[in-house]
């Protein structure tokens, strides 16, 4: 099994509801090793839009990344996500962060993450469930990433996600 790493956003609707039918989603789809606390996360790039909540988990997975990329887009329109603009609203959004140590460079699959490295949202919470992860492209690990990015600011961390 390879060792992956997931990040899991949403700002509409009932936002704690949606973080719940992600996890559950990945933990009926992969092994589910580690959950994140639960991050309110000013919203990047695009701020017109509301807070999030973000987390991450880690999990090991026996899909290709591809399969697992299209598993990920299918679990989000079935959660009930709906298209819209580029960073905008939704009601969820699960990425897929790193894929063991591979660098994958698709069109439609870019892993790393591309942008992970420079956003408080994700390494903030990734720190809590693999801190000491390899990132192979920045070749340091993730609490190493979250050090670089100095004090967050927009980023304030909730405690564990409530059970139902
Ligand atoms: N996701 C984005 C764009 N901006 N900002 C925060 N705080 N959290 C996110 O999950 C997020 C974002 C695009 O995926
Ligand atoms: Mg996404
Ligand atoms: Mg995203």
């Amino acid at each position: 099994m390879v060792p992956v790493l997931f990040a899991l956003g949403t700002n509409l609707g009932d936002r704690e509801a949606n973080l719940r039918r992600a996890i559950a989603w990945l933990r009926r789809e992969t092994a589910v090793d580690a959950v994140s606390a639960v991050y309110e996360t000013a919203p990047m790039y695009d701020t017109d839009q509301g807070a999030f909540l973000n987390m991450c988990v880690a999990a090991r997975t026996d899909l290709a990344a591809e399969a697992l990329l299209a598993r990920l887009k299918a679990a989000e329109a079935e959660i009930g996500r709906v298209p819209s603009r580029p960073n905008g609203p939704r009601l969820i959004d699960l990425d897929l962060l790193l894929y063991g140590d591979r660098v994958i460079d698709l069109p439609e699959l870019a892993v790393p993450h591309p942008r992970m490295a420079e956003r408080g949202f994700v390494l903030a919470p990734a720190a809590d469930v693999a801190a000491g992860w390899i990132h192979p492209v920045e070749g340091r690990s993730v609490a190493e990433l979250l050090q670089r990015l100095g004090p967050l600011s927009g980023v304030t961390r909730r405690g564990d996600l409530r059970p139902d």
